[in-house]
């Protein structure tokens, strides 16, 4: 009997190694997460690199091979980010589209960085990330001391507080961005409350009433869209009636959905809307015929795919050290226009600007 299972056991490894092994596709992995209540994110960011790897496949692939999507769900959870980089180095993924969350990127770009993956983050824009000195690691978003200091300059200029409560979720991103705020505005006005909440926590009403009693003028809060949605909708409940002050993770239409009316005259920090400029005409339409409307971060997934097909193209090659060396020195069409990368791998215009909650959509502020 134990001759017969090691005899299908060796079978089994010696299809999955024959698996391993196919050199006639090129792997991109698309990574982020694809479950759980940030699953928007991750399944937005998959359809971005879907679509471009469709449209490359359809004029013939790179380097004559078909290109092969393989998705990573990473659950928004840093060390099954670590698990889901370890996949993709296992099954030969030549490079990766990800991860969402800036926690998530930063343990995994380790990995991609000793394997010699180029990997690209649509969205995490937490600082670290490419501070490290890993070569191979990009990303095409901005970051949390830019949209920081954008939102502290908005809220000193326009909202004119005398007090501030700062409140952030604990996470990498989501502390990172309340600090890099707290660091411009905090000789300014006058903080008084500034502290982390858990994630997944249903019940924020104890803190918000804590933070109603210092009687704050604004809040501000680095995390997500679904602690976000909860945090507005139960400041409504205690009666609260400030407006909260907030970053690109919870541009989604998701925490409108969950904060409800609460949601209007919430502030948050993102890029501008591309879907009106030329350069994304054509990304804007063939996603909404395949997948329905685009999530805020689609669109830069999408970019993130086709500036490493192309440099693959242009290289003639899938090594991690030659196509990040073309990435670093040329520049590629993307959907705001051309995308060009520092030398620490960030892009060198990510312009933020002032999005409101009103009548139920975000709203650009002029
Ligand atoms: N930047 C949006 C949220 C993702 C992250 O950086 O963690």
């Amino acid at each position: 009997m134990n001759k017969i299972l090691s005899t299908v056991v060796l079978m089994a490894l010696v299809v999955v190694g024959c698996v391993r092994q196919d050199e006639s596709v090129i792997r991109i992995g698309a990574a982020g997460p694809m479950t759980g209540d940030q699953s928007k994110m991750g399944i937005d960011l998959r359809n971005g690199v879907e679509l471009a790897v469709s449209e490359w496949n359809e004029k013939g692939g790179v380097l004559g091979k078909k290109i092969q999507l393989v998705p990573g769900d990473d659950q928004a959870d840093p060390k099954q980010a670590v698990s889901i980089a370890n996949k993709f180095i296992n099954q030969k993924v030549a490079a990766v589209v990800g991860h969402w969350n800036s926690n998530c990127s930063i343990n995994a770009s380790t990995y991609y960085h000793t394997a010699n993956i180029v990997a690209i983050s649509p969205a995490s824009t937490n600082p670290r990330l490419t501070q490290q000195g890993y070569k191979t690691i990009f990303r095409v978003c901005g970051t949390d001391d830019q949209q920081g200091g954008v939102a502290a300059e908005f809220v000193l200029k326009t909202l004119k507080p005398k007090r501030l409560a700062i409140v952030h979720d604990n996470t990498t991103y989501g502390k990172g961005l309340a600090d890099f705020f707290k660091q411009v505005i905090e000789n300014k006005v006058q903080v008084v409350y500034y502290d982390g909440i858990q994630t997944k926590d249903p019940d924020y009403k104890a803190v918000l009433t804590l933070i109603k009693e210092k009687k704050p003028d604004v809040y501000f809060f680095g995390g997500v869209y679904p602690e976000a949605g909860r945090l507005v909708r139960q400041a409504k409940e205690v009666g609260m009636a400030i407006p909260m002050v907030t970053g690109d993770g919870v541009y989604d239409p998701t925490f409108i959905s969950i904060a409800g009316n609460a949601a209007e005259g919430t502030y948050v920090t993102f890029g501008k809307d591309p879907s009106g400029l030329p350069t994304s005409k054509a990304f804007n339409e063939k996603y909404t015929a395949k997948f329905g409307a685009p999530g805020p971060y689609s669109v830069y997934a999408y970019d993130a795919a086709n500036i490493i097909l192309t440099a693959m193209q242009k290289t003639g090659t899938t090594e991690g050290t030659a196509v990040a060396a073309y990435i670093t020195k040329n520049s590629f069409p993307g959907a705001f226009g051309d995308i060009s990368f520092d030398k620490n791998g960030d892009v060198t215009k990510a312009p933020y600007v002032v999005w409101k909650v009103t009548d139920g959509k975000f709203v650009e502020m002029k």
